[in-house]
């Protein structure tokens, strides 16, 4: 028996020595978004001269490092038409992937503990039915129906009022979406690199000519920056001005134990969300750090702030042990609302903006900027995104459906 030490495929994407001197199309960063612009690019508008520049691995920003969470229940008509798109994307993803990305409707409910809170979940519940996304108001006792071992008065402290239910809520597994996106981008000759850091673009009378990378310079008329909590470095060097700040945002899982927790629990007034993964663990997270950071450190702090209020709603888990803890950038907007499209630079097209919202959007995202890129004309989609709408006081107000208080 002689072991096939040349395995004939990749196991994802095929490794490329070299990078070419030119490509059509330079996608910055190898996250979902970057990966799902490339896949549609080549699937839907048959253009392949197209390379992926990842400075680390594929994934290993803020797509692996999300909390899954997909749901359409937004509040602006903008959004909610959007992420609900993105919904109907994910449905087949899988399948046009051929990998199993473990995706999973479970339910989503925004618990109120304030009438305050209530009147806000009337008021996305009806924007959402207007569009045809399912989310409507229910009681306690729905809630304690789905999710039977929360103690509905948090320990006396922040009684639950009523919740958002949004039946379409899911999650996924998040590098697989990555690796889907990837593989399927690869096998239509797109090429990806990582290991592989744009340090500077080269912009000559307002219009991309190419961009210098830590392995040499590439020759191209589009740049897409797909780069989520870099943006900022990106932007400069092309002289565009954002609003976009960076804040980190943390997460932590405990260890494996039985499923007990089908749907996928947020509040805001606690600060905290709770899912249970395919393997287990308890999927969780709070708001963001409170202060700007372009960094990925992780605190004891947030531990136990966050244990503290989960307790409140689940005084079982006093025993569960925590197993990790890590952070991501979140690229934040003034409106909750991401930044996506072409810009006043010629041939340099922005994916960002995506704070702490943007996995769900990663299918959605893809498509759209695509289109954007390929035709070199705004998705209808994206228009209530532009980065104009900040200088002309036309805002994208998404912080009410943000995912927990910020
Ligand atoms: P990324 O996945 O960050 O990819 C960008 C890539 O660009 C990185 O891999 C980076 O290495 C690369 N890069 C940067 N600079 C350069 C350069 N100069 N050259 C080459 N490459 C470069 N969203 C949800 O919808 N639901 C959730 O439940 C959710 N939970 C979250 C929980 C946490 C803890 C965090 C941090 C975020 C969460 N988000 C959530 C937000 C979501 O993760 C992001 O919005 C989304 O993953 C962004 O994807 P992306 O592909 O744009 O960015
Ligand atoms: O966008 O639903 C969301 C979310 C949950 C946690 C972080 N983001």
């Amino acid at each position: 028996f002689a072991l096939n030490k040349k395995h004939p495929e990749p196991r994802m994407f095929t490794p490329h020595a070299e990078l070419k001197s030119s490509y059509d199309v330079v996608i910055i960063g190898g996250g979902g978004h970057g990966l799902a612009a490339a896949y549609y690019l080549a699937r839907e508008h048959g253009i392949t001269n197209v390379c992926v520049l990842e400075k680390g691995y594929i994934g290993g920003g803020n797509t692996g490092r999300n909390t899954t969470i997909i749901r359409s229940n937004y509040l602006t008509p903008e959004g909610v038409q959007f992420y609900d798109e993105s919904v109907r994307l994910w449905q087949d993803l899988s399948q046009d992937f051929d990998l199993n990305l473990f995706y999973a409707n479970r339910g989503h409910f925004t618990l109120a503990h304030t009438d305050a809170a209530l009147r806000t979940m009337r008021w996305r519940a009806e924007v959402n039915k207007h569009y045809g996304v399912a989310s409507e108001v229910v009681g306690p006792e729905v809630v304690k129906e789905a999710a039977p071992m929360i103690d509905i008065t948090c320990g006396g402290h922040a009684p639950i009022l009523g919740a958002l239910y949004h039946a379409p809520g899911s999650v996924a597994r998040h590098d697989a979406v990555a690796w889907g996106y990837g593989r399927g981008a690869d096998q239509r000759g797109v090429e990806i690199h990582q290991q592989t850091e744009v340090l500077g673009i080269d912009v000559q009378g307002g219009k991309v000519k190419g961009v210098q990378t830590s392995r040499g310079y590439i020759a191209t008329g589009k740049v897409l920056c797909a780069v989520a909590g870099s943006t900022p470095r990106i932007l400069k060097m092309v002289d565009i001005k954002s609003p976009i700040y960076i804040h980190p945002l943390q997460a932590m899982v405990s260890e494996p134990v039985k499923p007990w927790l089908d749907p996928i629990l947020v509040s805001g007034s606690l600060h905290v969300y709770i899912s249970q993964s395919a393997r287990g663990e308890l999927v969780m997270g709070a708001s963001l750090d409170p202060y700007e950071l372009h960094g990925t450190r992780s605190t004891l702090d947030f531990v136990e702030g966050l244990t503290t209020h989960m307790l409140e709603m689940f005084p079982f888990l006093s025993n569960v042990k925590v197993m990790r803890q890590w952070a991501g950038m979140a690229d934040m907007t003034p409106d909750f609302a991401p930044v996506m499209g072409k810009t006043p630079v010629e041939g340099f097209y922005l994916d960002s903006g995506w704070g702490t919202w943007g996995f769900k959007a990663t299918p959605v995202c893809g498509k759209t900027m695509a289109h954007t890129v390929a035709t070199d004309t705004t998705h209808p989609l994206i228009t209530g995104f532009s980065l104009d709408r900040f200088r002309n006081y036309a805002l994208t107000g998404e912080k009410g459906a943000a995912s927990v208080g910020h």
